[in-house]
């Protein structure tokens, strides 16, 4: 790929990762690395960085024409728990930032737009276990309503424009080199921390509240493999279901439990629960697999051994 890639929201935590992936494939300068702030992780700067508030219509245009953009990976959004205490401005952010892309393509500024989704679209009237496809989606978080109607757009510039956007619903993501922020599924990061500071864990949610979730590798791998599919492949216009590993806090405690001597964890669910009961506890990526080969490589015990592993080096530095 010799054109530009420009990322949204590169200090989150997809972006964070998403960033470094790129310029390692494609060379720094490829990689148009973008937030509202500036980035905490100086390796974030080794290729070209810009401030842009992506609720800004004019300026994201002239970044996308400056650089002479042909993909966005559009990274920007209020996540579920905090979209839950401003539900306004997670609509807002979350809506205008992808429709200003959308036009941008429209108008041919931009070849290519990636856009993630979120289990967040189903609710609880989804069948809970190898959520389908396609199924009912009767969202009961802001984020959700905001996901499930941002796909809802993607297909829409898809059909009636020809826009080349395409999406993954993703699970909840664990990562070690970035933190998520203002997310339901963020106990499972949060547990890998406190594992190994404090020997410790008091988890916001149930112990047998189950939910799909990812390692951030495997997530990364997923989003590029998508975005650089054949567009004949790409079937689905809205966003592709994807499946990591499934599980509960008392079995990722278990898990952590095996490497950590003395490890124990209770948990005090508050609000956030409500959040996670509403979502799936599985879910069905046959689509995923069958259009673009999709299958994950990490289960519950190699994706810890890697936080474990990975976090000791982070947190003695
Ligand atoms: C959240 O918990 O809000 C996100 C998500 C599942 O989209 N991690």
């Amino acid at each position: 790929m010799n054109s530009t890639i420009l990322i949204l929201g590169a200090c989150g935590q997809i972006g964070t990762e998403l960033t470094l992936t790129l310029r390692a494939k494609y060379g720094n300068n490829a990689v148009i690395a973008t937030d509202i702030r500036e980035p905490l992780m100086k390796e974030l700067k080794n290729g070209p960085f810009e401030l842009l508030d992506a609720s800004d219509a004019i300026a994201m245009r002239s970044i996308c024409e400056k650089y002479n953009v042909h993909t966005m990976y559009h990274l920007v959004a209020m996540l579920s728990a905090t979209g839950e205490k401003f539900p306004m401005k997670a609509w807002d952010l979350n809506m205008q930032s992808l429709l200003h892309a959308l036009e941008l393509a429209k108008e041919g500024l931009l070849s290519k737009i990636f856009w993630p989704s979120s289990i967040a679209v189903f609710g609880p009237t989804t069948p809970k276990r190898e959520t389908p496809q396609q199924t009912i989606m009767e969202p009961s978080t802001v984020y959700g309503i905001s996901k499930l109607a941002g796909e809802r757009w993607c297909e829409y510039y898809a059909s009636k424009y020809g826009v080349d956007v395409r999406s993954i619903r993703y699970p909840g993501l664990i990562s070690w080199k970035s933190q998520p922020g203002g997310g339901t599924t963020d106990y499972a990061v949060e547990i890998y921390y406190k594992a190994l500071e404090e020997g410790r864990y008091t988890s916001f949610l149930s112990e047998h509240r189950a939910l799909p979730m990812m390692y951030m590798d495997d997530a990364i791998r997923a989003t590029i493999e998508l975005t650089e599919a054949p567009a004949k492949q790409v079937k689905i216009r809205s966003s592709y279901n994807l499946a990591g590993i499934s599980f509960d806090p008392i079995t990722i405690a278990k898990s952590i439990a095996k490497y950590v001597d003395g490890f124990t964890m209770d948990c005090q669910a508050d609000f956030r629960e409500e959040i996670a009961a509403s979502w799936p506890e599985s879910i069905d990526d046959r689509s995923a697999q069958e259009d673009w080969n999709w299958s994950p490589t990490f289960d519950l015990d190699s994706m810890t051994q890697a936080m474990l592993t990975n976090l000791k080096v982070k947190l003695r530095k």
